[in-house]
């Protein structure tokens, strides 16, 4: 329908306002469903439906803004959300980000790496602003010091060094900038003013944006360094974000730091989340055409064109103050920045005899990025909201056939007691055979999907080689990261792909069976919702909870997210003694680390190959339940001794339940087809 893997884009853009409306029905659908469904048994798991519906309902989706330093990302983010709000042309403090969303009231928190927090609520926007320039930015006279190094030993190690020659050394290795024997006074006045009380981990605005707004939290990250990397916190969000908007100034087009971040920090799965955005066109205006079909080629093997954008956020900031009712005049006075772009692009306007609010907008390239931002965020919890409304017209299709499966039982049951009974029992034979028969199906799936020859073990055991050999053959911490990421969410994806080819075999199968029972013993089999069984069993399988199920809250408990990452991190840091200071040591901790991964790597793999055999257990609990359930049905509808007129009145009911539930069928056809 629109795209696959955020790969290719088709006709149906779908706008967050669509979404929101689709969303809204849908959440109707699935109320009045329940209401109609009652205690009658349909197959569907209405438990899993109502997950996926209240994961509808407090989706977020996360945008996170990265680029190195000074890239424009606070300035994109500003005309994004049409405030001015995030500090610019102010340094961003390394281990500081700064997550924004749609509040009512505005409100700002601060949370520091003592686990200190500062709330600030219905304050102005020019004190919220001051306070996150105070909290977030590193002061002006500290821009020549490796801060960022300094802050992160803080965290790593809770103590301010004394500042001698080897910690200088140590500095200057790991930083590359050279002399700072010479800024040794500055050294030590910023790690005197530096303390785990003040060294802010997470800043959290809320704010009355206006934008289509509530559900997006965007994050303003750090800037990644010149190589490219990001310390863990940073990753964590890169691993949840919905998108991740890589800010680039348009020239030079060629970017290592671009190139390193994609290679070995972020994940293979995040890559199909990643658009490459190009800013400061304004000043290349007239080439700019010429450096974004560069850019599509050069990226082309790391991101997908139509990902890469060329912007303007100030042009787009001018647009914004239009339409707030300023004047280019007043703009003009008021922003030494935009200064130069009004005189130069009103000219241009002018020229082009295009209408100003128009043209600022235009030049700006904001229209282009938007629509196509939206549609690629919503595309996947649309999908979700197609496949909601297949489960509850599956479960709709059911309840109508069991209901008349019951009608013609009652009809036969007023026409000739003995022959009702007679018809019952014959379903009731039906249905131990088809017991046996499911149990039987059961086995042979045991047989194909267990065991040394088994798909999943083939696949589990060239898996385990890949990533022994990448693990061994890595040689960069981060990198490390990346890969064990990586190989956490490859078994994930090979879970899923195994459990579907299980599902598949058992709806073909029940198909085929079905048919002979529908013939031979006048039994439907009973509807099973294997995309539910599925979803729980890797549920039992991965232990990790889809990301939209996550609370934001508990991020910064999740500051180890990366769980076995940051165990080892912390268990197993290797230091050694080089004169009186014990530095860290990269090699020894790399190789450390590196085994630690390996052995718990195939220590999950194992795991998991135990859990996914339980999980075929889980279907034979799940299909027996219901047969029993079917014949208990029956087993009552013998017992009951019914007179002519109460047997006229359920039909009677069962019919109106019919006539509603096929209203509901059709509007959820409609809406289907819009979705489609
Ligand atoms: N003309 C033009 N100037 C821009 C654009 N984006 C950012 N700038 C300017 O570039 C400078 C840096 O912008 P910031 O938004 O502070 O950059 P940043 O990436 O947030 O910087 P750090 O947080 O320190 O890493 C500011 O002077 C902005 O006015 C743009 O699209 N066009
Ligand atoms: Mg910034």
């Amino acid at each position: 329908m629109m795209y696959l893997n955020g790969k290719s884009f088709n006709k149906g853009i779908v706008k967050f306002t669509d979404y929101k409306i689709y969303k809204q029905q849908i959440i109707e659908i699935f109320n009045s469903y329940k209401n109609l469904r009652g205690n009658l048994n349909d197959g569907i798991d209405v438990k899993s439906l109502e997950n996926k519906i209240s994961n509808l309902k407090n989706n977020q989706f996360i945008i996170a803004v990265a680029g190195e330093v000074k890239a424009g990302k606070s300035t994109f983010i500003n005309s994004l959300i049409k405030e001015e709000i995030l500090p610019t042309d102010v340094l961003q403090a390394t281990n500081a980000l700064i997550e924004i969303f749609y509040s009512k009231k505005p409100y700002l928190k601060i949370t520091y790496a003592s686990g200190k927090v500062e709330v600030l609520e219905d304050e102005t926007k020019d004190l919220l602003k001051e306070k996150l320039k105070k909290v977030a930015a590193i002061p002006e006279e500290y821009r020549d010091i490796p801060v960022n190094l300094i802050d992160l030993y803080l965290l790593e190690y809770g103590n301010i060094p004394i500042i001698d020659e080897e910690f200088i050394k140590y500095l200057e290795e790991r930083s590359g900038i050279e002399n700072l024997k010479e800024v040794r006074y500055k050294l030590e006045n910023y790690i005197m003013s530096r303390s785990k009380d003040n060294i802010p981990i997470r800043i959290e605005l809320g704010y009355p944006f206006s934008w289509e707004f509530d559900e997006i939290r965007l994050v303003d990250m750090p800037g990644v360094n010149a190589i490219g990397g990001v310390h863990d916190l940073s990753f964590t969000f890169l691993e949840k974000a919905n998108a991740i908007l890589f800010i680039h100034p348009i020239k030079p087009i060629e970017s290592e730091s671009l190139k390193r971040f994609v290679s070995s920090v972020i994940t293979n799965k995040s890559k199909e989340t990643l658009f490459l955005i190009l800013t400061h066109s304004a000043v290349f205006f007239e080439e700019k055409e010429r450096l974004l079909e560069e850019a599509k080629r050069i990226y082309s093997s790391i991101i997908s064109p139509d990902r890469i954008f060329v912007v303007d956020s100030i042009l787009k900031l001018i647009y914004e103050d239009l339409e707030k009712g300023k004047t280019l005049e007043e703009i003009k006075k008021q922003s030494r920045h935009k200064r130069k772009w009004v005189m130069y692009f009103q000219d241009l306007a002018e020229e082009e005899g295009l209408e100003e609010k128009k043209a600022f907008l235009s030049y700006s390239g904001f229209e282009e990025l938007i629509p196509v931002l939206e549609n690629f965020l919503v595309s996947v919890p649309f999908l979700e909201l197609t496949k909601i409304l297949e489960s509850i017209l599956d479960g709709y299709k059911e309840q109508i056939s069991i209901y008349q499966e019951t009608i013609e039982l009652l009809q036969k049951q007023k026409r000739d007691r003995e022959d009702f009974l007679k018809e019952i029992e014959r379903m009731q034979k039906g249905l131990k055979k088809l017991e046996t028969y499911c149990y039987l199906i059961l086995e042979e799936a045991a047989t194909i999907f267990m065991g040394v020859h088994s798909p999943i073990e083939a696949r589990l055991n060239e898996f385990k080689m890949t990533y022994y050999d990448i693990f061994l053959n890595t040689k960069e911490l981060e990198e490390l990261r990346k890969y064990y990421r990586d190989a956490e969410n490859g078994l994930n994806q090979l879970v899923k792909e195994n459990l579907k080819q299980i599902s598949e075999f058992f709806r073909k199968r029940l198909e085929q069976v079905g048919e002979q029972f529908k013939e031979e013993y006048n039994i439907s089999v009973p509807k099973i919702d294997l995309s539910a069984i599925e979803e729980a069993c890797r549920r039992e399988v991965i232990r990790k909870e889809p990301i939209i199920e996550e609370k934001l809250e508990s991020l910064l408990e999740n500051w180890n997210f990366l769980k076995p990452w940051k165990w080892f991190k912390s268990e197993r840091t290797k230091k050694i003694i080089v004169g009186s200071r014990e530095i860290f040591d990269k090699e020894a901790f790399l190789k450390i680390l590196r085994n630690s991964l390996l052995e718990n790597f195939i220590e999950v793999v194992e795991k998991l190959r135990d859990e996914f055999y339980k999980a075929l257990n889980f279907y034979k609990a799940k299909i027996g339940y219901i047969l029993e359930e079917k014949r208990n049905r029956l087993e009552n509808l013998k017992k009951e001794l019914k007179s002519n007129e109460r047997i006229d009145y359920e039909i009677l009911m069962i019919e109106k339940k019919i006539t509603l539930i096929e209203k509901e069928v059709k509007k959820i056809k409609a809406l289907y087809k819009i979705l489609q």
